[in-house]
């Protein structure tokens, strides 16, 4: 009975890649291709109630294309219009968050955060309810290198 033995670690063999792909396309995200690119590390996108119409992305940004470039605007077929937001205090001490003016510089070798209480992807007009690991495209549109295709996965529990 040697044949169904065989056939049954060759299904293991491809589970188990399937998992370990599905891992690196989650924490390091499709960008990572090559080394001269951006580079995305753990984004992901969240709501803060299951009603929101609107959402906000985070991730840490890196240029590596060899080129000093900007972020200037995000698109996704999942909201009407996307911002680039950053959250600062007011004099009163109020917290508000508003849109970066000129977008975001990623001079060559450097990295940018996008976080919680900081800058954000700010997703508007949501038209239905994230759901739990659904992953969305989103195209990221740079000054030099032009639109950039990203995935990034909903965790409202982050
Ligand atoms: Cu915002």
């Amino acid at each position: 009975m040697r044949q169904p033995k065989a056939a049954i670690s060759i299904v293991v063999f491809f589970a188990l890649a399937a998992v370990m792909m599905a891992v690196v396309s989650v924490k390091m995200s499709p960008l990572d291709r090559n080394d001269s690119a951006f580079v995305v590390q753990e984004p992901y996108l969240r709501s803060s109630m299951p009603t929101s119409t609107t959402a906000a992305a985070f991730m840490d940004l890196r240029n590596q294309t060899g080129t000093d470039d900007r972020l200037i605007a995000a698109r996704s077929s999942l909201s009407g219009r996307i911002e680039l937001h950053s959250h600062s205090e007011d004099a009163n001490g109020v917290m508000r968050m508003g849109q970066i003016e000129g977008g975001v510089p990623l001079a060559d070798g450097a990295s940018h955060a996008f976080a919680r209480g900081g800058d954000h992807l700010m997703f508007m007009g949501l038209e239905a309810p994230l759901v739990q690991g659904q992953l969305v495209p989103v195209t990221l549109v740079f000054e030099q290198a032009g639109e950039v295709e990203i995935t990034i996965p909903v965790d409202l529990e982050r």
